[in-house]
C-alpha cells in the first residue's frame, strides 16, 4: 500500500538542485601565549585600562583561589572553581552598560567581581546563605542559575520585555558547553532569531561537562555554528584572550542594542580545576591534557604582553597581588561577621506577595 506512488528513480524527473546554505565560522583571537597581539584587530585601549583588565582577572583569580581554600577549610559550601576562565568572565563583563540584564550560571563570579558585585556576598552565598544572592539595587543581575541552561530563556525573556518596552537593554546569558544539548537552549535561539531580540550568548566552553568531554556533547566542529540553524551569527574566540573576548563581546551587545539582533559568542577555553569541590577530575581526564592548557593561561599571556609594552613587571605584579589579597581578605571578614539567616527570610525575597498556603507556612514556621 505503501508503494503506491512509488516511482523507480531512473524514471523520476530530474530536479534542479540549488545550494540554499553554507556558512563558515570565524575564530576571533587576538592576543597569543607569548604575549603577542595582531595590532589590526587590537581594541584601542589605553595603559590604565589594560591594567584595570588585569586587574580584574587578578581579583577573580584570587578570590576563586581563596573560595577553593575556604571550602577546604570547612567554612565555605561545595564550590565550583574557575580557574583558566577569567579572561572569558572579565573581557565579556567590561563590555557591558549597567542598563544591561545578566543572567549567569553558577561559574561566573569574575563577571560579578569585575562588575563591582560584593565580594563578601558571593563568599555567603557558597557559604550556603542564600542572601548572597540578594543583588544590590545597582545591578540587573539576576540569581545564579545552577539548573543547566534554563536560565537561556530567561534571558530571551527578558530581551523580548525590552523590545516591547522598546528599552535599550541588552540582555547576557553566560552558560557551558553542556547547556548546548539541553532543549532550553535550542528553544532560547530559536526565539532570539525569530524575533531578531537583543540577547547575547555567552558560552564557555572549557570542554568539559562534569565528567562528559566536548566530543560527547556535540557532532558538529564549533559551538558557534549552532546560531546559524536559528538565524544570526555565532562566533568562536579565544576564550583565553581577553582582547578578543572583549572585542566580540562589544561588538554583539552594539549590534544587539542598534536592533541588529542575537549574537552566539562561543569562548574556547578550559576549566583548569576539577568541576566542583565534589568532584576529582583526575578520575577521566589525564594530566597532560591539564598540563597543556597551563601554557595558555588567560593572565601568564596578559603579563607577556603588558611586560612588553612596560606596563608589567615583578614588582607591579606583586604589590597588584597584595592589593587584591587584602580586598578577598577583608570580604572574607565581612562575610564571617555576618548574623547567621532567619528562616522566615526564605518567604520574603522569591514572591511580592505570599499565596494563602505560604503565608500559612510562614505562620506555622
Ligand atoms: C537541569 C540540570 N541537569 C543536570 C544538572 C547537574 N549538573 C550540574 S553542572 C552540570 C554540567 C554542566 O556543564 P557545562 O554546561 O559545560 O558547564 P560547566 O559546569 O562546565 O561550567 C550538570 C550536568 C543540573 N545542575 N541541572
Ligand atoms: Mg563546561
Amino acid at each position: 500500500m505503501f508503494n503506491a506512488a512509488y516511482i523507480p528513480r531512473d524514471e523520476q524527473p530530474a530536479m534542479p538542485e540549488e545550494l540554499l546554505a553554507s556558512f563558515a565560522v570565524r575564530r576571533l583571537g587576538i592576543l597569543d601565549e607569548q604575549g603577542n597581539v595582531d595590532e589590526a584587530l587590537m581594541p584601542s585601549l589605553s595603559g590604565t585600562e589594560i591594567m584595570r583588565i588585569y586587574e580584574a582577572m587578578l581579583l577573580a583569580r584570587t578570590f576563586d583561589e581563596r573560595a577553593l581554600a575556604l571550602q577546604r577549610e570547612g567554612r565555605l559550601g561545595t564550590y565550583p572553581p574557575f580557574l583558566g576562565q577569567e579572561a572569558s568572565q572579565v573581557g565579556s563583563a567590561l563590555a557591558l552598560t549597567p542598563a544591561d540584564w545578566l543572567f549567569p550560571s553558577y561559574r561566573e563570579m569574575g563577571v560579578h567581581l569585575t562588575l563591582g558585585y560584593p565580594a563578601s556576598q558571593l563568599f555567603q552565598y557558597w557559604a550556603g546563605d542564600e542572601r548572597g544572592q540578594l543583588t544590590p539595587d545597582r545591578f540587573n543581575i539576576f540569581p545564579f542559575c545552577v539548573s543547566v541552561g534554563t536560565h537561556i530563556l530567561h534571558a530571551v525573556g527578558a530581551a523580548m520585555a525590552a523590545r516591547y518596552r522598546q528599552d535599550p537593554v541588552v540582555a547576557v546569558a553566560w552558560f557551558g558547553d553542556g547547556a548546548t544539548s539541553k532543549g532550553d537552549f535550542h528553544e532560547g535561539f530559536n526565539m532570539a532569531g525569530v524575533f531578531r531580540l537583543p540577547v547575547v550568548f555567552i558560552c564557555q566552553n572549557n570542554q568539559w561537562a562534569i565528567s562528559i568531554p566536548l566530543k560527547g556533547q556535540t557532532a558538529t566542529a564549533t559551538l558557534a555554528q549552532k546560531a546559524i540553524a536559528y538565524g544570526f551569527d555565532g562566533v568562536q574566540v579565544d576564550g583565553n584572550d581577553v582582547f578578543a573576548v572583549h572585542r566580540a563581546t562589544v561588538e554583539a551587545i552594539a549590534k544587539a542594542r542598534s536592533g541588529g539582533g542575537p549574537t552566539f559568542i562561543e569562548c574556547l577555553t578550559y576549566r583548569m580545576g576539577d568541576h566542583t569541590t565534589a568532584d576529582d577530575a583526575s578520575r577521566y581526564r589525564s594530566p597532560d591534557e591539564v598540563a597543556a592548557w597551563r601554557e595558555r593561561d588567560p593572565i601568564l599571556r596578559l603579563e607577556r604582553y603588558m611586560a612588553q609594552q612596560g606596563l608589567w613587571d615583578e614588582g607591579y605584579g606583586k604589590e597588584a597581588k597584595t592589593r587584591m589579597t587584602a580586598t578577598i581578605d577583608e570580604a572574607v571578614r565581612a562575610m564571617e561577621a555576618l548574623p547567621p539567616p532567619v528562616a522566615a527570610e526564605m518567604f520574603e525575597h522569591t514572591c511580592a506577595t505570599l499565596n494563602p498556603r505560604q503565608a500559612g507556612q510562614l505562620k506555622e514556621l
